[in-house]
């Protein structure tokens, strides 16, 4: 569990870095499951998610690819089984402020050795505006994640600012000169530590110029009662319960 000091730092400065909250032989067996989808996905299909945006972040020449894919629950009971963990679910709740969570999508990512594609500075908010703005991230780290690995980096506070307005186009964005990517904090992660963010947190992460992948999992979650703003995309696993209760069912299957 986290302490009070933790839950005053999140509300303050928008995210929370949790170490150690899987053991490093644990986070390493979530690593291999995650290089081993990669590997069964990329024989049928390209799986590399570099955004537009990012592409003008580094020289052509220097082309870079992040392997992703969604909802990884649907290609390994192992991680249907981390979204319910407690150990993580415990920290989400207490974040929140409430013991309902809702999974909004998750997804992986490897940033590859030496060419792993960059994130420019954005919120999540304006990929899925919800009314009361209760979403928020967990990224689990299954390797370390130092600053030559293009570590996710964090703007602080930036989240009381609430929602700001984007560029669409190659992938929602805060524009280059008003966020350039220097302007943010390096968040710096090792093996099993999980950085929760509230969606609202302007982020975004450097290139991977190491010699070794970046292993990450991003879960997106929410206060059970709360509501999508406006028609937004569909998300496969969007609303299965993590903890707790839904208070308003409204479905009858
Ligand atoms: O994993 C990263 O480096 C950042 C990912 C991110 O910002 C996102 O998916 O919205």
């Amino acid at each position: 569990m986290i302490t009070p000091e933790q839950i005053d730092f999140y509300h303050q400065q928008g995210y929370l870095l949790v170490e150690g909250l899987l053991p490093k032989d644990e986070a390493a067996s979530y690593r291999q499951e995650v290089h081993d989808i990669a590997e069964r996905l990329s024989r049928k299909i390209n799986i590399d998610a570099t955004w537009g945006a990012a592409r003008t972040m580094v020289a052509e020449a220097e082309r870079t690819q992040i392997l992703h894919c969604h909802n990884i629950q649907y290609y390994s009971a192992a991680f249907g089984r981390l979204l319910l963990d407690d150990r993580f679910t415990s920290v989400a709740a207490a974040l929140i402020g409430n013991e309902n969570v809702k999974l909004h999508h998750n997804k992986m990512f490897i940033k590859p050795p030496e060419k792993g594609s960059p994130f420019p500075l954005h919120q999540d908010y304006p990929f899925f505006p919800y009314k009361n703005g209760t979403m928020m991230a967990a990224i689990f780290h299954f390797d370390d994640a130092p600053l030559e690995k293009g570590c996710v980096r964090v703007v602080p506070g930036s989240h009381l600012k609430g929602p700001l307005p984007h560029i669409a186009e190659g992938g929602h964005h805060l524009p280059w000169e008003e966020y350039p990517l220097e302007m943010s904090v390096p968040c710096p992660a090792k093996a099993g530590d999980v950085l929760f963010f509230s969606y609202t947190l302007v982020h975004g992460s450097g290139v991977n110029v190491s010699n070794e992948a970046r292993t990450t999992w991003l879960v997106q979650y929410y206060e059970a009662g709360d509501q999508v703003a406006d028609a937004q995309e569909a998300e496969r696993g969007n609303g299965v319960m993590l903890r707790g209760i839904d208070p308003n069912p409204d479905r009858d299957f």
